[in-house]
């Protein structure tokens, strides 16, 4: 395996002036001309005289430098780099290549998507088109010239402004594209399809036009409205916030069936999975449109931070990934209900970035080495990512690092930069010292923060020690102490004010964060008359493990008082955890479950709370899941686990019966779907009731009656998912035949059916192989597979863990075929396998068989290979 190194960074040999490329698209193949015109890299001082480009799959028409053919002796092309010797100073190279995507099942590159031709080119697919310096760090305007059948692809686009267009020869067309702004290829996009459009026009502050398009295929056009107006959105809030305003005459969005990502933020022309995009309050559950929504604006809002200001190497990916997220999440948060956005991200955070963290593909936000790029595109690049800049906004505050953001386009605006670029604006706005800071950037792991108090009730003396530590990671055995900001109040119980913080030395009063910066810090107060209750790491201002064993009563009064939204939810989160974690260890040891009172009676009290809306009551009377508790159990016995969490919440169910069920029949009102924040809060809340009430057995007509009444997704999806949880064989069959009949037309409603049947707890791996016989199943479609396969592996531990071992070999068997088609959908797989660590011995022995099963592979991708080498050393 061929690793690349961070510090083995050098900047390019050449640069580029101008990129003039030429795509032929006839039924066989695809013809493409480049015209690359080529000049030393003036702060390359040794004058470099070899020209290295990047080649995959391509086959070879002919090279040329300065119009002289170029012969075979003249280049070598090993393992994806094309090497010329002797190149000029200045120079023209052309290339004309041969290449065929009817035949490229990677998805990157150019390839075909239900007969339309697309790309994906981040990170590395543009090799795959031609030959080229495929590096972020090489940047040039592009001017595309697409030439293609009339009839089958009417539609042909790429970035920037329409030149040219006309009709050729032989029923063909042309058209040419120029991109005014200098970009790296992998933010390079072409279509050709039949396409229809939907339009709209969004006029910026400044007071341009900009013309807005959707592409889709005719018969989705139905679905394009909600898009539209989340660009819009998007376009609004980022020149509100960011002061970052659209810079050309027009932005396209098109939708493609078969994508290996969300979506891309190409220049001019994002290119969008059809599931990101399409929608209807008939297909599209509330879940569905705010994360519409937010990849809209995510895509949007690269324009500046990604496309504008770029990345030096892939290495920096977090730079714009991470600062994309939290954009986009700032974005989701203004719109809608701020706290509720911030509980859900953090759960994504805890359940699933720190769980990487944890594993064998534990790496920094800004890694210092990798074999395949594309397995560096995670949780941790992103979520955690976009936590550290959440850091870096709690400790400057929303003025100072608005200006900072400011410095940070202006100052770099068409270049290629580092994570250091953007942390050293924040710092020279803020006047802060955040040397220590940039250890986020490069230390892997979750810090612990432990958290020791003590109260003196005759000396009035009251002491809050912090220690701060961070277990081992790969490569790195120590860890130096991170700067962790601290959001923090103290409540004084008797009368509901918080103390005054003003006299501690690391306390910030502007942004209320105490800066925790050493191995163990210590704050103590004097003359109190009565102990005050911390409330500590206030909306989760770092993404910290927080250990602090107090007494329960003081999370259930937090869960009752605290005014910090995101607060009282972890409160209420506390007191389940901790019964349910010791209640997992009577069950392990062969006792019986017991459920505790007190925290029946504290959901009693969140259930009669008059003050917090329902979308909270939904959030704080939701169980921690399956896998954040794992994550919490040394070598966790699935059986015993999952027993316990259907033991709790039948009993939970039992004890609230009445409530879940009176609140239910309140909230399921017909009136009219809107997806706004107000009803999504009430339908989630009703997800809630509806879900325990599950557990019940006695339930079910209402769940059927809730199907077939709904009149939109989100219910329907909810009765469906509690469906699929039932052993009434005869019932499941008849309602999922039925709604495969009445929505077999609809990609995306299909997609959600094959997803909830597949995490259905009653669903065997028999059950998942029957799917995968399915018509409507399709191994060579990226969401049909993490439909299926992913949703089994991801959210089905029942069938997934059995005992036997048949789910690992399942899923083995899956990323061995898939390693052949898509070597990144079957990358993303094997994570399912790497966190044996977490299980019973029985079944990580199973897992790592499936793991050495997998490694034996002679074809093995370098995706893959990277995953498994790093899991089984
Ligand atoms: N398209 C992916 C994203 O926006 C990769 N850049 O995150
Ligand atoms: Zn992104």
């Amino acid at each position: 395996l061929n690793t690349i190194y961070l510090k083995d960074y050098t900047a390019p040999s050449f640069l580029i002036e101008k990129t003039t490329l030429t795509f032929e698209i006839f039924p066989e193949y695809t013809l493409v001309r480049s015209h690359i015109l080529f000049s030393q890299n003036p702060l390359r001082t040794d004058l470099p005289t070899q020209l290295d480009l990047f080649g995959v799959d391509l086959e070879i028409v002919s090279l040329s430098i300065d119009s002289i053919e170029l012969s075979d002796k003249h280049y070598t092309w090993v393992d994806e780099v094309l090497c010329i010797k002797n190149v000029p100073t200045n120079f023209l190279f052309e290339a004309v290549t041969k290449i065929y995507p009817d035949k490229n099942t990677s998805l990157e590159g150019l390839y075909l998507s239900n007969g339309m031709y697309c790309t994906q080119c981040e990170a590395e697919g543009f090799r795959k088109i031609t030959f080229y310096p495929d590096r972020p760090d090489v940047m040039s305007e592009f001017e595309t010239r697409i030439e293609a059948d009339l009839n089958d692809y009417p539609t042909l686009l790429s970035n920037g402004n329409l030149l040219d267009s006309g009709e050729l020869e032989n029923n063909r067309h042309f058209a040419v594209w120029q991109d005014p702004f200098k970009k790296p290829c992998y933010l390079f996009a072409l279509v050709a399809g039949d396409l229809d459009v939907k339009e709209d026009v969004f006029t910026t502050v400044e007071g341009k036009k900009v013309e807005l398009k959707i592409f889709v295929e005719s018969h989705n056009m139905h679905k394009t409205e909600f898009a539209m107006q989340s660009l819009i959105r998007s376009m609004k809030w980022d020149e509100e916030r960011f002061g970052r305003v659209y810079d050309l005459d027009l932005f396209m969005i098109v939708a493609v069936d078969h994508f290996n990502m969300g979506a891309m933020e190409n220049k001019g022309l994002n290119i969008f999975n059809s599931a990101l995009v399409l929608a209807d309050e008939a297909t599209t559950t509330d879940a569905g449109f705010e994360r519409i929504e937010s990849v809209i604006g995510h895509e949007y809002f690269h324009n500046w931070s990604g496309n504008r200001v770029t990345c030096r190497d892939w290495f920096q990916l977090s730079l714009k990934e991470g600062f994309t997220v939290f954009r986009d999440s700032e974005f989701t948060a203004d719109l809608h209900d701020r706290a509720v956005k911030r509980i859900d991200d953090v759960k994504l955070l805890k359940t699933m970035q720190f769980a990487e963290d944890a594993g064998p593909m534990a790496h920094p936000i800004r890694p210092s080495s990798y074999v395949e790029i594309n397995n560096f595109y995670t949780l941790t690049v992103y979520e955690k990512g976009a936590e550290v800049v959440r850091m870096l906004h709690t400790l400057l505050g929303e003025t100072t690092f608005r200006k900072g953001s400011d410095l940070y386009f202006d100052r770099f605006d068409g270049q290629a930069v580092t994570t250091e670029d953007f942390v050293v604006c924040m710092q020279e706005v803020s006047g802060l010292n955040l040397d220590q800071f940039q250890r986020w950037y490069n230390q892997a792991g979750t810090p612990i923060v432990e958290v020791f108090e003590h109260f003196d009730q005759a000396s009035g003396k009251y002491t809050l020690k912090f220690k701060q530590s961070c277990p081992p990671s790969i490569n790195q055995p120590e860890k130096l102490a991170f700067h962790i900001p601290i959001k923090m109040a103290l409540m004084n119980k008797a009368d509901q004010t918080h103390l005054d913080l003003t006299a501690i030395d690391e306390f910030d009063m502007d942004t209320q964060v105490y800066h925790l910066t050493q191995d163990e810090q210590m704050i103590t107060f004097e003359n109190l008359t009565s102990k005050p209750v911390a409330s500590l790491l206030r909306d989760f201002s770092a993404p910290v493990k927080l250990v602090f064993d107090r007494p329960k009563v003081e999370f259930a009064y937090l869960l009752a008082n605290d005014d910090n939204s995101f607060n009282q939810f972890e409160a209420g989160q506390s007191l389940m955890q901790s019964h349910l974690l010791e209640q997992y260890s009577i069950l392990a040891k062969g006792g019986e479950y017991q459920m505790d009172s007190d925290l029946i009676d504290a959901m009693q009290s969140v259930l009669a709370h008059d003050e917090l809306s329902d979308a909270k009551k939904a959030a704080i009377l939701t169980l921690p899941n399956f896998s954040y508790l794992s994550d919490q159990i040394d070598q966790v016995d699935v059986d015993v686990l999952l027993n316990l969490l259907k033991q709790c919440k039948t009993q939970i169910a039992k004890a609230l019966e009445q409530q879940w069920l009176d609140n239910f029949n309140a909230l399921n009102d017909s009136v009219e779907y809107a997806f706004v924040a107000s009803q999504v809060g009430k339908r989630s809340f009703k997800a809630l009731c509806l879900s325990y009430l599950s557990y019940l057995g006695q339930y079910s007509g209402l769940i059927t009656s809730l199907y077939e009444s709904a009149s939109n997704m989100t219910d329907r999806s909810l009765a469906l998912n509690l469906i699929a949880n039932s052993n009434n064989k005869n019932q499941k069959q008849a309602i999922n035949a039925g709604f495969y009949e009445k929505w077999k037309q609809d990609t995306q409603m299909v997609e959600q059916w094959l997803s909830i049947q597949s995490r259905g707890e009653s669903t065997s791996i028999a059950d998942i192989k029957a799917l995968m016989q399915h018509e409507s199943f399709d191994i060579k479609t990226p969401n049909k597979v993490r439909s299926v396969i992913g949703s089994f592996a991801m959210g089905n531990p029942l069938h997934f863990h059995a005992k036997d071992g048949s789910g690992y070999e399942f899923l083995a068997d899956q990323i061995l075929v898939l390693n052949e088609l898509n070597p990144q959908i079957a990358s993303r797989l094997c994570a399912a396998l790497t966190h044996f660590k977490r299980y019973d011995e029985n079944r990580k022995l199973k897992m790592i068989d499936q793991l050495h099963r997998i490694d034996q592979c002679k074809s093995l991708s370098k995706d893959v290979k990277e995953i498994v080498t790093r899991s089984l050393q």
